[in-house]
């Protein structure tokens, strides 16, 4: 495997479910940005075929492999399987990606040189700089929304904690437990960049052009959305729980 990038060997997992439309043109565009990278496309037995055409890939070029899974279980699942994958192999970098053209494999130099000043880098649509192309008004406000939900709820300063466009150190990953992670959908994302957060590590944005996706159906659900909001407020009450709580002891322990 070991191909050397500035930062040491890079994977960059795509997870697709039914992406047959799509793959080719972003496992290449992901080869031609950044040619020292690997790809793992983690694929969840698409009925459309994603899987062979991943097989194929990986057959012409060396620098592409499969995970198959037996069924769809969810972003995060296939996230979380990918990045023990790539732990296994002694990847130093290891990169999120969508399939659909949302997160532009030409902005992958970007990401990985603020990985050089940080444990966690995330793709930002919304810091100075950063864009969405061609999205409805209606996934801007929820996003945005989103966003602002989880600041106020976590406390934490970041403008885009549900983006997935993100590169991580294998010590990050480490770093994480990931062995508990349960969520799914883009509340997986804001796990693991609080999850970063709470362990101390750096976590940097740096802006992005998002682009909706043209070709293929969106996995987006209602359900997903109702995932991420539910946690995200049981994680801030229970945060909050905490820190009130470690305001009260040390006086406690003062009378006691
Ligand atoms: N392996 C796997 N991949 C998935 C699953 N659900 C979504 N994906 C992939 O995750 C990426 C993001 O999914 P999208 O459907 O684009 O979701 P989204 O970007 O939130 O929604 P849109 O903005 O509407 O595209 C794509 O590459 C999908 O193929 C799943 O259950 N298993
Ligand atoms: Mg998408």
């Amino acid at each position: 495997m070991k191909a050397s990038g500035s930062q040491g060997p890079t994977l960059v997992i795509i997870p697709t479910y039914n992406e047959s439309e799509n793959l080719e043109w972003i496992v290449g565009r992901v080869r031609a940005a950044v040619p020292s990278a690997h790809v793992l496309v983690a694929d969840d037995n698409s009925p459309d075929g994603t899987g062979t055409l991943a097989d194929q890939l990986a057959a012409t070029d060396s620098q592409v492999h499969v995970l198959h899974r037996p069924g769809k279980e969810g972003l995060g699942a296939a996230y979380l399987a990918g990045f023990e994958w790539g732990l296994d192999r002694g990847y130093d970098v290891l990169v999120e990606m969508d399939a659909d053209g949302s997160h532009q494999p030409e902005q992958l130099p970007s990401l990985l040189d603020a990985l050089s000043e940080a444990d966690l880098v995330l793709g930002s649509r919304w810091v100075r700089g950063g864009k969405v192309v061609n999205w409805p008004r209606s996934r801007e406000v929820l996003s945005r929304g989103g966003n602002l939900w989880t600041r106020i709820s976590l406390g934490i300063p970041l403008k885009d904690a549900t983006g997935g466009y993100r590169a991580f150190r294998r010590e990050t990953l480490q770093g994480l437990g990931l062995e508990d992670v349960a969520s799914t959908g883009y509340c997986f994302q804001v796990d693991l960049a609080w999850r970063a957060l709470k362990a101390g590590f750096t976590v940097k944005e740096v802006p992005i052009t998002f682009v909706e996706r043209e070709r293929g159906d969106s996995k987006m659900s209602r359900k997903i959305v109702i995932e991420a909001l539910v946690l995200t407020t049981a994680w801030g009450i229970a945060h909050r729980g905490s820190q009130l709580r470690n305001l009260v002891r040390p006086k406690r322990m003062v009378s006691g």
